[in-house]
């Protein structure tokens, strides 16, 4: 090359690159949320929200996970320069035991302070986790919040079926099944359907089995899970509610803002779900923002999560996507009030004395009585990467199955179509050889 075609070459990069590079990091706030987890016009308005309290321009970069191992990855191995991501309680106790977060700022100079508008209740779960000095509600605000139960048809399922685990198990239902693929509420289930009789005798609690992690239970974990692979239409993320919704399967396994969602998208075409936490308990979580400690703009991610944690961006939040939010003013309550409903519930223990006894979703705003059969999902600590070879050992083979019958199908297939392809051809030819004999026999 050239001298002057090099220069001209790296003129140009030059260029090109540098006005790349006006654009500082500080004008830029990189999120790593759940897929359909917001709605879209709150992070438009964010910008105009910023810069009226600082000054400063900011770019949204959004990006999307399904599950939360996959965003853990991508921040402990990849060390991605996230600011803020929004992973569940469990995976934040785990990035708390590591080092991995950053702590909240909570001064917004001459803006507003929302935070204070998160439920209590919601921080103290948290702060199960780690309390003290690191306390988890120091690095992470919780978001939404829910339950995780079975969703089901109820044209196809009893309602007595689905009011217990056991449904999950029962051969009647084969192939009839959608599971969140969520490891950790998936053993939960598990141990918690091998000891429903230990649950009902008081001799273990919820907590307890959610949380063991014994190589006895993980042993009758991975069984169970196999078992009931003959259930599983599949292991979903986000695509279970819809399949709920058009009728294509009759029970999931799901969060409760997914089962708000699919209830009111079935309500629309004539299809009835309802939404239950099994008798025997199940899993209560919450996921929170959190800054990493890869973060390149932990300024513009704390007034992100105080932007959100403001009534009006939360009911917002809460109409677009069904999950529920964990803020807990007034506001919220009045707006989340529904006489036609036919029952009460006791939501004291997150919107405080006035909400003793209220008409509001119960899919969404669990009962106190539901909320003392359900726990919280710790984190697995150091056999993490055992529970993920089960994990991966359990899907594995119902894929494996799944396949060995394609392949199957598929080779049966092509063999009777070759088969039969050659024995049509070996009759014609034989045709027009008896044919050509005849005619050479009259001649
Ligand atoms: N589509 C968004 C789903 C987010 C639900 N988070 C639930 C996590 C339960 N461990």
């Amino acid at each position: 090359m050239k001298k002057r075609n090099l220069i001209y070459l790296l003129l140009s990069l030059c260029l090109l690159t540098g006005c790349y590079n006006l654009e500082k990091r500080e004008n830029v706030l990189k999120i790593y949320n759940w897929a359909d987890y917001i709605d879209s016009s709150v992070l438009d308005e964010f910008v105009e929200y910023y810069k009226a309290c600082t000054g400063e321009d900011i770019r949204i970069i959004y990006q999307t996970f399904d599950i939360n191992e996959v965003m853990y990855t991508r921040i402990e191995k990849g060390n991605e320069d996230f600011d803020l991501v929004c992973p569940s309680d469990y995976i934040i106790e785990r990035m708390l035991k590591k080092e991995m977060l950053l702590p909240i700022d909570t001064v917004f100079e001459n803006t507003k302070n929302y935070l204070g508008n998160v439920a209590p209740y919601t921080r103290e779960q948290l702060d199960l986790f780690i309390g003290g000095e690191h306390s988890a509600s120091n690095y992470a605000v919780c978001y939404m919040w829910g339950t995780t139960g079975i969703l089901y048809n109820t044209a196809l399922v009893p309602r007595e079926e689905a009011i217990t685990w056991d449904c999950l198990w029962d051969p009647k239902y084969a192939g009839k099944i959608l599971m969140k693929d969520s490891y950790r509420e998936a053993y939960g289930t598990a141990i918690i359907y091998a000891n429903k009789r230990n649950i009902e005798e008081g001799k273990v609690t919820v907590e307890e089995l959610m949380n063991d992690f014994s190589p006895k239970a993980m042993r009758l974990a991975e069984k169970l899970l196999k078992d009931l692979r003959p259930n599983i239409a599949g292991w979903e993320s986000d695509f279970g509610k819809e399949q709920m919704a058009k009728g294509r399967v009759c029970i999931n396994m799901t969060w409760s803002g997914d089962a708000v969602w699919a209830i009111e998208e079935a309500a629309a075409i004539g299809v009835d779900l309802d939404y239950v936490v099994p008798i025997e308990g199940g899993n209560i979580w919450f996921d929170g923002w959190v800054i990493p400690k890869y973060a390149k703009n932990p300024k513009a991610a704390s007034y992100f999560i105080n932007f959100i944690c403001r009534p009006d961006i939360a009911l917002r939040n809460m109409e677009a996507i069904g999950y529920v939010s964990a803020i807990a003013t007034p506001e919220i309550l009045a707006a989340k009030i529904d006489t036609t409903l036919e029952y009460y519930s006791d939501l004291r223990y997150f919107f405080g004395e006035d909400a003793g006894s209220v008409q509001v979703n119960n899919v969404q705003y669990p009962d106190k009585a539901v909320v003392n059969r359900c726990a919280l999902t710790r984190d697995f600590g150091d056999q993490t990467e055992e529970m993920l070879e089960i994990w991966a050992r359990v899907k594995e083979d119902s894929l494996g199955l799944g396949i060995t019958i394609v392949i199957f199908v598929v080779f049966f297939a092509s063999t009777w179509w070759v088969i039969r392809k050659r024995y049509k051809h070996y009759k014609r030819s034989r045709r027009y050889h008896y044919g050509d004999q005849r005619r050479m026999k009259r001649k």
